[in-house]
């Protein structure tokens, strides 16, 4: 007995006389109810699923955020986005909005003795005020902030410009085509989506008719890097081989993989082999895709006898969406399929579908299997909790060390969580409040419904998860406490 009690005393460090390796993949635009184990059936994730199966499956796991920028910066920070200004949907030439003197997870996991690397879509701006030098060194790039090994696209999969950059440079450039880059007026002579919109192998609904590249509208212009250009239809080959490359390159020490995958992000362009694999379109063939790619990680982690400690997550930066700006089919070969499960909106919304996202967790040395966990947990504290996993002592504005929680012991988990869209919301225990102001109800380009009410909003999500009954006027006092605790972490 008192051995018992003298072991629950000691930090987890202690306990885990070696420490995990941590690998976080990140999908993009994945909603809750798109995979199998939260009820998809037009769809199978099976290695998603074994994730949950022989792990945790969290029914109440939250992105900061309804987009992808300030979801990235909360969960890559330990503080919340809306903190800093400038850290909305940024453009493909921003600059990084990580200060490198500000607290992080990589940088904090490094200290711990952790070989650190980022694989994928990045969205959180690259180099000094001005923007990036895409001929030069990328400077601050993933690299000055803890990360020794990143190899990324800059912002998204439909934003110029459409190349890879390894550790601070573009891969592939040719100095004699050099790169130009505009947000703002074309680039002369080049081809448009307006211009030349019916070259386009994938048409634009709303958006995304600047710079065409690879037959496909872009968000903003450019011109040159012919050879450095990426192939939409091979991405996710391309990031998943480096992503296993620096697994295999790291397995004689602990290591940070941050695996964020540009799928199921528009534009929606799987490759052939996944192509008519279901019957929703690119939209559903890139789910396959997307649990493809995690099967990758899991074989890899077998192969190389890593599996048993490793601490594996996998989760989305925000709810599902689409028609996010090409015809792709998405709506209309949609059917029965709910993108984000029994919640009520999606990406860019207030409304649960925009920030509770599939959450899963396995670490087969410390994690009991086949557990379904309806704690309230946090990416926002995704740095403290696995500082706390790794030992190392850190601290960071807004992260708490959940690791309780997260690893399975306690059913609990934070008492609130703030869900930042048009505007933030809260919820608290089971009660989630949308404060009321201007904005709009519906995305009118998108058909999400946002949950923007010119009145406040109050749900018992215990009875109504879908959160289709207003009861503000009916539980006043409940208001006036949600809205007090909004206000005393805003
Ligand atoms: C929007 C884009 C959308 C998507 C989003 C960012 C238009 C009309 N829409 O502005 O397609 O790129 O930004 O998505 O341009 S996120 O997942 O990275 O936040
Ligand atoms: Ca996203």
């Amino acid at each position: 007995m008192k051995l018992l009690s003298l072991l629950a005393a000691l930090p987890l460090s202690v306990l885990s006389a070696e420490k995990p390796n941590i690998v976080l993949i990140y999908a993009d635009d994945i909603g809750f109810g798109d995979v199998s184990i939260n009820g998809a059936t037009a769809v199978r994730t099976p290695a998603i699923d074994r994730i949950a199966k022989e792990g945790i499956n969290f029914t109440a796991g939250y992105c900061t955020s309804a987009t992808c920028t300030p979801s990235r910066f909360s969960m890559l920070t330990g503080k919340y986005a809306f903190r800093q200004q400038g850290t909305g949907i940024l453009p493909g030439d921003a600059a990084l909005i990580i200060d490198p003197a500000q607290p992080n997870l990589p940088a904090t996991l490094k200290k711990g003795g952790y070989r650190t690397g980022v694989v994928g879509k990045w969205h959180l701006g690259l180099g000094p005020k001005g923007g990036p030098d895409w001929n030069g060194t990328i400077k601050p790039s993933p690299n000055e902030i803890g990360f020794d090994f990143s190899h990324i696209m800059a912002a998204t999969g439909d934003r110029v410009p459409c190349v890879y950059v390894e550790d601070g440079k573009v891969v592939n450039l040719d100095p004699a085509d050099p790169i130009e880059v505009s947000y703002g007026k074309p680039i002369d002579g080049e081809k448009t989506g307006v211009t030349h919109r019916s070259e386009l192998t994938m048409d634009w609904s709303h958006g995304h008719n600047n710079a065409i590249v690879n037959g496909i509208g872009r968000i903003g212009h450019m011109k040159g890097g012919a050879k450095a250009l990426w192939r939409d239809e091979d991405m996710a080959d391309h990031f998943t081989g480096q992503a296993v490359r620096f697994i295999r390159e790291s397995k004689e020490q602990p290591f940070f993989l941050y695996f964020a995958l540009h799928d199921i992000h528009v534009p929606r362009v799987p490759h052939p082999r996944f192509v008519g694999k279901t019957t929703m379109g690119p939209r559903g063939d890139a789910i396959v895709q997307t649990d493809w790619q995690v099967g990758e990680i899991l074989k890899v982690l077998d192969e190389l006898k890593l599996a048993e400690n490793t601490l594996i997550l996998f989760s989305s930066d925000n709810g599902p969406v689409l028609d996010d700006g090409y015809k792709d089919d998405a709506v209309t070969k949609l059917g029965d399929h709910k993108p984000a499960g029994p919640f009520r909106g999606g990406k860019y919304s207030s409304f649960e579908g925009g920030t509770r996202v599939c959450t899963m967790l396995r670490w087969p040395a410390r994690v009991k299997p086949g557990k379904t966990s309806a704690a309230l947990v946090s990416q926002t504290d995704f740095p403290k909790t696995f500082a706390a996993i790794a030992g190392v002592e850190a601290g960071f504005p807004d992260s708490l060390d959940q690791s309780a929680a997260l690893l399975g012991e306690s059913e609990t988990g934070r008492d609130h969580v703030i869900q930042q869209a048009g505007r933030l919301s809260i919820r608290m225990g089971d009660w989630k409040f949308i404060p009321g102001g201007k904005g709009e109800r519906k995305n009118q380009k998108t058909g999400t419904e946002l949950g923007n009410e010119a009145a406040g909003q109050l749900f018992d999500l215990s009875k109504d998860p879908g959160e289709t009954k207003n009861l503000a006027k009916e539980h006043p006092e409940k208001v006036e406490e949600l809205k007090k605790k909004l206000a005393a972490v805003r």
